[in-house]
């Protein structure tokens, strides 16, 4: 039972020792259930009473030495590990950052925002409601027809139970107007659906419309109305002129051309910017509004044409593709 000399071979292994396995195999060897030390401490048993105590203390202090220079290497070789780490992997704080490679607001939202906020300080209130609608807020209310060709699968998405993608944000006002009573002064932006898709439609797009309803509203106030407007947006005294149009829902209806300049000022051709008319008598019915005592004026845009003609893009298409170097323009 030669401890001293077992503690010293088992202390020039673990100078040797260059790895955690390496010590591992060594406190396993030595301090294991069945290592060289803990069979000895089995066999104390069978000493003379008078040797017992003090072989015991003997084996008692080998293990704590040896467990006490097992951790002692294994924090040499963490230390060592992390040393060589840090010497390969040396950080230059002084490089220069990559930087954030930051977009610009998408000219689509821009326009949404020109258009709310001139609205908003005309005294319109934007409110707000589902893309997902059914058949009443989104055309019955609205006075289509039961055939009407805008139901028909062509142009509106359905789901499986009935209800479908909003085709315009019109069932936002429809709400407002069953739920308060005039007058009623909003705008009702958001995305809407339509199945519908070539060089100038995309299935879905944004839309802006608007709504006023009191007594003694005139088409004449629709017509300052959206010539204020207009003249606002495009920051110019345009030329504005309103054609006879049809719409199911307003009587009469119009449509509204403004005359774009070309790039030397001088006048270009009509272009068709908006849809508009008095509210037709049966939606206020419909709605639970009084069409003896009270008129109402709506009108219609999309956020697409108004980003393209503000903005200059002349593709749809370059509105889907979040091309940073194409956002980075409206910056
Ligand atoms: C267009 C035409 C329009 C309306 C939308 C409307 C809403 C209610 C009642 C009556 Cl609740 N009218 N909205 C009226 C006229 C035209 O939009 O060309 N939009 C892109």
């Amino acid at each position: 039972m030669d401890v001293p000399g077992l503690v010293e071979r088992a202390l020039k292994e673990l100078d040797a020792a260059e790895d955690g396995p390496a010590l591992e195999a060594i406190r396993v060897r030595y301090l294991g259930k069945k290592g060289e030390l803990t069979a000895i401490l089995k066999q104390l048993g069978s000493l003379p009473a008078e040797e017992r105590k003090a072989a015991g203390q003997s084996v008692n202090q080998a293990k704590k030495t040896l467990s006490e220079a097992i951790s002692g290497r294994q924090k040499l070789l963490q230390q060592a590990d992390l040393d060589r780490e840090l010497a390969a992997d040396r950080v230059d704080v002084t490089l220069p950052g990559r930087g954030v490679d930051a977009g610009g607001h998408h000219p689509v939202s821009l326009a949404m925002d020109r258009i709310l906020d001139i609205f908003n300080r005309l005294g319109f209130a934007t409110e707000t409601g589902p893309e997902v609608e059914d058949d009443y807020h989104n055309f019955e209310a609205l006075n289509f027809p039961p055939h009407h060709p805008a139901r028909a699968m062509h142009d509106t998405f359905y789901l499986p139970d009935g209800r479908l993608l909003r085709t315009h944000t019109s069932p936002v006002q429809i709400r407002v107007m069953k739920n308060r009573q005039p007058p009623v002064r909003i705008v009702a932006p958001g995305r809407v659906f339509r199945s519908d898709s070539d060089q100038t439609h995309t299935p879905q797009f944004h839309q802006v419309e608007g709504l006023l309803v009191d007594t003694d509203v005139t088409f004449a106030d629709l017509k300052g109305l959206l010539h204020d407007f207009v003249n606002a947006y495009f920051e110019a005294e345009l030329e504005m002129r309103l054609r006879p149009s049809y719409f199911p829902f307003t009587e009469p209806s119009a449509e509204v051309d403004v005359r774009w300049q070309n790039a030397d000022g001088s006048a270009g051709r009509w272009l068709e910017v908006l849809g508009c008319g008095m509210v037709h008598p049966a939606v206020l019915e419909n709605c639970g509004v009084d069409s003896e005592k009270y008129t109402g004026y709506a009108f219609g845009l999309g956020v697409e044409r108004f980003a393209m003609l503000r903005y200059q893009v002349d593709d749809l298409r370059l509105f889907f593709e979040n091309d940073l170097n194409f956002l980075r323009q409206f910056r």
